[in-house]
């Protein structure tokens, strides 16, 4: 299923005399306070984020999954999944796999379709947290930082061909997530674990090829629940100092105990020169992986205050990877993933109305009062009308969850897949 150009123009029509209006008034009043409205909007235009391949299907949790009708069941679906939400919003030009969930059978096939529907692949993904058919060794007890040799060369090996795989398609990153860790006290040793870890995440980086990256996520807890070996960005920084020029942290939201100054760590890291990929997703309790910006928006806004910031004044940090990592246990997944990229685009525009002369000045003053008022003031304009714009100069619509539901996208696809395809993934 592929949306039309002219099915984008017949919504468009619907909405464009109150998108008119609104963006008009909110120009005018940015205008007025010095702001270039145009760059603003041509920013949001250039604002990609990856969608990545296991997010394509309904989601679960130990408890159960609730399927979800026209799921893709093949790694081609997939890629046209992401190429209907990249129709819609313009936001989604690129897609994460996950290997070996979704290794390509045919490589040549693949790049066309995502090719057609202007997809690029974004970094790939390695598992080492649960056993492979025919694995000669089981990841039980680790993977990179198993106590027996065989079962972290098992490990390397893996990455590095997954390495191999993203190599054939584009890719420039690799990301390393670990669900190495210990369930109880006395089970492992914190040195030999995170030294193992060290060791074979170096024997990675030397498979990496000159242009790669690689992205080592860290996570508090779970599945192990008493030590996770890469728990926090200290760790993950390590490593990668550890690795080399080209190894990274990557912040997943998700990946914090509750209340985490997640915009410090993202600051410092930018400082650094260290912060490599970013997984957006919100949560309540922990690693929820709920829609970004449904529970803490304002902590989302203040996060993007501090990537503007960085991506204005730390050269020394790479452009970053950014990602949705977040599951749909009781939405339509493309749903999901559009009010994602909504919420993501949202706090980008308002973090770009943050006037960061005005802020410096009022901190160099102790004016602490001025410092909330510039931030807040930022944080409670509807941006809206800037996202509307900048979607429909790059071709989208200008409301994607109205279109998705108009064009009956969802029935589409399963009058085209039935009711019984289920997607690879967790
Ligand atoms: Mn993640």
């Amino acid at each position: 299923m592929k949306i039309q150009e002219e099915q984008i123009q017949i919504e468009n029509q619907k909405d464009l005399a109150s998108h008119v209006e609104s963006l008009d008034f909110l120009s005018n009043k940015l205008t007025k306070q010095n702001y270039d409205v145009n760059a603003i909007i041509s920013k949001l235009a250039d604002f990609q984020v990856a969608i990545p391949s296991w997010a394509l299907g309904a989601g679960g949790t130990r408890f159960g999954r609730f399927s979800y009708f026209g799921e893709p069941s093949n790694l081609e679906q997939k890629i046209e999944d992401v190429g209907i939400i990249h129709s819609l919003t313009k936001t989604a030009g690129a897609v994460s796999l996950h290997i070996p969930w979704d290794v390509p059978e045919d490589y040549t096939a693949i790049k066309e379709v995502a090719n057609s529907l202007d997809i690029k692949f974004d970094a790939v993904n390695s598992n080492t947290f649960q056993d492979q058919k025919n694995a000669k060794e089981s990841y039980k007890y680790g993977s990179l930082s198993n106590v027996s040799q065989a079962v972290r060369e098992q490990a390397i090996q893996h990455n590095l061909d997954v390495i191999n795989i993203g190599n054939k398609l584009g890719s420039k990153a690799l990301t390393v997530w670990l669900a190495d860790g210990s369930c109880f006290p006395g089970q492992n040793n914190f040195q030999t674990a995170f030294q193992n870890t060290q060791d074979s995440l170096i024997d990675i980086y030397k498979g990496l090829p000159q242009d790669w990256k690689m992205l080592i996520e860290y996570k508090p807890y779970e599945p192990n629940f008493y030590s996770t070996v890469i728990q926090d960005w200290g760790a993950s920084l390590m490593l990668a100092n550890g690795c080399g020029d080209k190894a990274y942290t990557l912040v997943d939201l998700g990946h914090h105990l509750p209340n985490s100054n997640i915009e410090q760590i993202v600051s410092i890291l930018q400082l650094k020169g260290k912060l490599g990929g970013f997984h957006f997703n919100d949560s309540k309790y922990g690693d929820d992986d709920l829609t970004a910006g449904s529970i803490k928006p304002y902590a989302l806004f203040l996060i993007f205050n501090e990537l503007v910031y960085g991506m204005k004044n730390n050269p020394q940090n790479p452009d970053l990877a950014w990602m949705i990592d977040a599951s749909h246990n009781v939405k339509d997944p493309l749903e999901d993933l559009i009010q994602s990229l909504e919420a993501i685009q949202e706090s980008y525009a308002k973090a770009l109305l943050v006037d960061q002369d005005a802020l410096k000045a009022a901190q160099l003053d102790n004016d602490v009062v001025k410092c909330q008022e510039i931030l807040q003031g930022a944080f409670r304009t509807d941006v809206r009308p800037l996202l509307e714009k900048a979607r429909l100069l790059s071709g989208g619509v200008l409301n994607p969850i109205k279109a998705y539901r108009s064009l009956d996208v969802r029935e589409g696809l399963i009058r085209e897949r039935g009711k019984n395809t289920i997607a690879t993934g967790l």
